[in-house]
C-alpha cells in the first residue's frame, strides 16, 4: 500500500511525456520562445506562470465545471445577457458573415449569437480561436450537435502570440471575445491585443466584448473561493500542465490555493503558496526554483472593470463604441464596438 503510494508520488514527479496538445508546442520556434516566457515569468518578483497554462485538458474540463459553480455568477450572467439581446447584437453587425470567437472555450454561449445570424437570414461561418486543442474539440461537438449547418473553423493559436484567421469572408466580421477573459491580462497587454484584432478587421467589423465589472467584493471572492474546491484544483492543475510542456517537477499537492480580492487594484488574483520550502527541478527551463514556507507563485489575474474603463479600452484600440449592454444586478457587460479605418480616426 505504502509502496503504492510511494510510487504514485514518484510518477507525479517524474519527468511527464511532452503533450502535443497546446498551441505553445505547434512549432519547434514557438516552443523555445513559450520556454523562455515561462522561465523568465518564474524569475520575476511576483513568481508568475501564465494563466494560459491553466487550459490544458484536464484545466479546460475544470474550467467548464467551474462556469455550473453556484458560486461563479459570471458565465450564467453573461448567458442571461447574451440570451436576450443577441438579436440587437447582431442587427447592429449584419450582414455578418464570419462569427469569430477568441478564447472560445466550449462555446456554450455562442450558439444564440448564431441562431440570432441565422434567424437574419445569414449563413455564418464559426471560427474559434483558443490555445487548447480540447476546449476547441468541444466547440466543434456542441456546435455539430447544436447547429449542424454551420460550419467550424478551428484555429489552434496562442492569440497573445499570433492571430492566424482564415481569409476575409464576403460579409462583416463579428468577433466575441467573452467570459470576461479580457481581465485576465493587464490593462496593456488586453489593449495590445485588442489593437491586434482590430488589424485583421475590416472598417464596419464588429467587437462583442464581455468584461465583469466592479461588484461586491464578498461576491466576487466566493466566485474564486468555491466550497466544493473546483477553483482550487484548477489552479493547482496549472503545476500538472507545467511539468508536461517543460518536464518540470512541481507537485501540485504541496502548494495551497490563495485567492483574494484586491479592492484597490479590483481585481482576484490566483496565487498557489508553497506550504513547506522546497527545491524544485524546473526540466528543460534549466534551472532549480527555490520556495521558502509561504513563498507563493501567482497564476491568473482577474480584472473588474466599470463600464467607462471597458468603453475607453475598446476605443483605444479602434472600435468606436457603439453599444453597452448590462446586466440588472451591473456584474456584467457586454460592450459592442464597431472596429474604425485607423486607431485613431
Ligand atoms: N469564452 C469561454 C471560455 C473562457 S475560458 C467562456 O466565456 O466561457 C478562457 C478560454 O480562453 C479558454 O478556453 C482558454 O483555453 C482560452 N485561452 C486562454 N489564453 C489563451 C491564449 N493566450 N490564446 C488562445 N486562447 C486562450
Ligand atoms: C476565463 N476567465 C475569465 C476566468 C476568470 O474568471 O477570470 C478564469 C477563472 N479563473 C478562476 N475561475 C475562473
Amino acid at each position: 500500500m505504502a509502496r503504492r503510494a510511494a510510487h504514485r508520488r514518484e510518477r507525479r514527479l517524474l519527468p511527464q511525456p511532452v503533450s502535443p496538445r497546446t498551441a505553445a508546442l505547434v512549432s519547434l520556434d514557438a516552443e523555445a520562445a513559450a520556454l523562455r516566457e515561462l522561465r523568465e515569468a518564474l524569475s520575476r518578483s511576483p513568481r508568475e506562470i501564465p494563466c494560459k497554462y491553466l487550459y490544458d485538458d484536464r484545466g479546460s474540463a475544470l474550467f467548464e465545471q467551474i462556469t455550473r459553480l453556484p458560486e461563479y455568477y459570471p458565465t450564467r450572467t453573461e448567458r442571461a445577457l447574451l440570451a436576450e439581446r443577441s438579436q440587437a447584437i447582431v442587427a447592429a453587425a449584419c450582414p455578418v458573415y464570419d462569427v469569430v470567437e477568441l478564447g472560445s472555450g466550449a462555446a456554450e454561449k455562442t450558439v444564440g449569437i448564431l441562431d440570432a445570424v441565422l434567424a437574419d437570414g445569414g449563413r455564418p461561418r464559426y471560427v474559434a480561436v483558443d490555445i487548447s486543442a480540447h476546449a476547441l474539440a468541444r466547440t466543434r461537438d456542441i456546435l455539430a450537435a447544436a447547429r449542424p449547418e454551420v460550419p467550424v473553423e478551428p484555429v489552434l493559436a496562442d492569440y497573445t502570440r499570433e492571430l492566424r484567421l482564415p481569409p476575409k469572408p464576403r460579409g462583416r466580421r463579428l468577433v466575441l471575445f467573452l467570459g470576461g477573459t479580457i481581465g485576465n491580462d493587464e490593462n496593456a497587454g488586453a489593449a495590445r491585443l485588442l489593437a491586434r484584432v482590430r488589424e485583421h478587421l475590416d472598417p464596419g467589423d464588429v467587437l462583442l466584448l464581455g468584461a465583469n465589472l466592479v461588484t461586491d467584493p464578498a461576491a466576487i471572492h466566493a466566485a474564486y473561493n468555491d466550497a466544493q474546491g473546483v477553483t482550487a484544483e484548477f489552479n493547482r492543475n496549472v503545476l500538472r500542465a507545467v511539468n508536461s510542456f517543460a518536464r518540470s517537477a512541481f507537485d501540485p499537492s504541496a502548494f495551497d490555493h490563495y485567492a483574494p480580492y484586491d479592492v484597490e487594484k479590483r481585481r482576484i488574483e490566483m496565487w498557489l503558496v508553497a506550504r513547506s520550502e522546497m527545491e524544485i527541478d524546473l526540466g528543460r527551463l534549466g534551472a532549480t526554483l527555490r520556495l521558502s514556507k509561504g513563498e507563493g507563485i501567482r497564476t491568473e489575474i482577474s480584472r473588474r472593470f466599470t463600464r467607462d474603463e471597458v468603453l475607453r479600452l475598446i476605443d483605444a484600440a479602434g472600435f468606436t463604441p457603439e453599444r453597452w449592454i448590462e446586466s440588472p444586478d451591473g456584474r456584467f457587460g457586454l460592450a459592442l464596438g464597431l472596429s474604425r479605418a485607423s486607431l485613431r480616426s
